[in-house]
């Protein structure tokens, strides 16, 4: 019969995240596993409210009043409501950073042992029209013997324990790295799980496909602009294609499965690029380095610089392996204006 029996072997993120705890034996606690398992709920909660957006007046911008007459909250205002309250609520964690919030949440007489770096709706500015959106975050440890503060998130990115995103489009999709590799589940909203759909995500060493706003062109500097014009119109004739979604999320989620290069570039405007260092380039960058792929301000490892402010920002250039190795050759030879 044409009948496909449904699967019986359903690896849900919690299951997946259980058996990578296993897999550590006694050297985990199992508060990652909580952790995790705890921004999950906040994803599936984020989910039901973007995808409902519209329709129940949560687009727009916060200040309004919506037809009840209550304070209208912004999409994303309500997502770092929801992920600050879950957070809080796990036990363990002892200090947050969103990007909603100009100082860090020091969780008092908190236990917890993992500090969150998030952003809860990156790209919102898009949601009005549709466009993907999703959230980004990044788990650093607290050091033995350290209480949680600030300066337990003023690390380099190479420090995270775990990293990860939620795009919330035509699907829901969570991608997640504890430094074990990269998976991709999909939300079946149905069972209300993540279910594991995208097993050890690896990026092509190589892609066709580069993702810049060049709507900044004449700001870039030359290193930039001779990278881009060297896959405009390179020797061989085949130019790359164009794909810019402009929500870091999608751009990068795209970059990971097809491959290709992502960059947000410093440039003579913005002289640290754009994207923020803790919950921005450093989630992505560690995903993109655990997938095989390579992440560089253009001149450094992105996870070898060293925030000295909470939203600090640097310049992105992530993606396959040797797109990035052409980038920075570009970056190498120039010795000009900076
Ligand atoms: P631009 C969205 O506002 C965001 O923070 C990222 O998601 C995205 O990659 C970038 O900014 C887009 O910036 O200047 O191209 O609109």
């Amino acid at each position: 019969t044409d009948f496909e029996a449904p699967p019986t072997d359903l690896i849900t993120l919690t299951r997946h995240i259980l058996k990578q705890q296993q897999e550590l034996g006694e050297r985990a606690s199992g508060d990652l596993t909580m952790l995790l398992v705890g921004i999950q709920v906040t994803s599936k909660y984020i989910a039901s409210n973007v995808r409902k957006a519209r329709l129940i007046n949560l687009v727009g911008l916060a200040g309004a009043e919506n037809v009840q007459g209550e304070d209208q909250k912004k999409l994303d205002v309500l997502s770092n409501d929801i992920m600050v309250n879950a957070l809080r609520a796990s036990g363990k964690v002892s200090v947050m950073v969103s990007e909603e919030i100009d100082e860090a949440i020091i969780v008092k007489g908190s236990k917890g042992t993992y500090c969150v770096v998030f952003d809860p709706l990156d790209g919102s500015s898009n949601i009005d029209a549709g466009v993907n959106v999703g959230t980004i975050f990044g788990v650093y440890k607290v050091e033995e013997g350290k209480q949680g503060t600030v300066e337990n998130v003023l690390r380099p990115g190479k420090e995270m324990v775990a990293a990860g995103y939620t795009m919330y489009g035509s699907s829901c999709n969570l991608v997640l790295t504890t430094g074990q590799g990269v998976d991709g589940f999909t939300l079946d909203e149905a069972l209300g799980e993540f279910i594991l759909t995208h097993p050890d995500i690896r990026i092509p060493d190589r892609g066709k496909i580069y993702s810049f706003n060049e709507g900044n062109s004449l700001h870039f500097y030359p290193p930039t602009l001779k990278y881009l014009e060297s896959i405009k119109y390179p020797a061989n004739g085949k130019p790359y294609s164009a794909r810019y979604i402009g929500s870091m999320v999608a751009d990068v989620h795209r970059t990971l499965l097809y491959g290709g290069i992502f960059g947000y570039p410093d440039d003579k405007k913005s002289k640290d690029g754009k994207l923020r260092m803790l919950y921005e380039a450093f989630p992505m960058a560690f995903l993109t380095e655990q997938a095989g792929g390579l992440a560089t301000t253009g001149t450094q490892r992105i996870l070898d610089v060293i925030p000295t402010n909470i939203h600090g920002r640097c310049p992105v250039f992530l993606g396959s392996k040797n797109d990035v190795e052409d980038v920075m050759k570009f970056y190498a030879e120039y010795d000009g204006e900076k």
